[in-house]
């Protein structure tokens, strides 16, 4: 990444050290203005006539949706900050989307349903605690600052998940596998943590 969206030295420094005391900058983290773009492989085509989102598992109302059903669903916003495991923090984004709590409430996981494995297709997946999506400001987000999301930050639909690392927050989400047990997604079979807390810095397991 280049510096040029990082604070200039002294401003920076000070700001993070300010932010690192407030329990906000989760520590070996630098803040960033810019939002770099970071991702596995190519960026997948959006095709509206195709886009389908599933949901499967362990839920009672197992649910397909078209991007025109999506689209009906109510909307909320949140603002939230964004931490990378490569170390960059973005804060104050403001997102715009599903509830994650909307989903939970159409779907109705079961009582044995303990972890979703969040699926992007061309084999992205990342697992996630579902205690840890229902709150409130996890989200299915399809704006980002009051723009559209870019085709590289995830357009149509990507998770939010503040409270962890950022590569949980996936990008072209396509659909959610509720399951009874945990399963490494991708970056997790490549040794990164299977929490990933960035308060606690869970980059990578050893
Ligand atoms: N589908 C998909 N989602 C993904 C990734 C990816 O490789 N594929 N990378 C993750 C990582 S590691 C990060 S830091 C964030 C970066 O989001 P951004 O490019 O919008 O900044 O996306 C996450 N979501
Ligand atoms: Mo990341």
């Amino acid at each position: 990444m280049s510096d040029s969206g990082l604070f200039s030295g002294d401003e920076r420094k000070k700001k993070e050290r300010e932010m690192q005391a407030a329990k906000r900058l989760p520590p070996g983290q630098s803040l960033t203005l810019k939002w770099p773009v970071l991702h596995y492989g190519s960026v997948p085509e959006f095709e509206p006539a195709k886009w389908e989102f599933r949901v499967w598992g362990k839920v009672e109302a197992p649910t397909r949706w078209t991007w025109k059903e999506f689209g009906h669903l109510p909307r909320i916003e949140s603002v939230s900050d964004f931490h990378c495991v490569t170390r960059w923090s973005r804060f104050d984004n403001q997102w715009k989307g599903i509830a994650f709590r909307e989903i939970l409430k159409l779907v109705k996981p079961t009582s044995e349903a303990s972890h979703v494995l969040v699926h992007a297709g061309q084999g992205f997946t990342a697992n996630v605690p579902l205690v840890d999506l229902d709150r409130d400001d996890v989200l299915l987000a399809t704006h980002h600052d009051g723009q559209p999301l870019s085709l590289d930050h995830g357009y149509p639909l990507r998770l939010i998940v503040p409270h962890l690392y950022a590569w949980k927050s996936v990008k072209w989400v396509k659909g959610l596998e509720f399951l009874n047990r945990d399963v490494a997604g991708f970056w997790e079979k490549n040794g990164y943590h299977m929490y990933g807390d960035p308060f606690q810095e869970q980059r990578y397991d050893e």
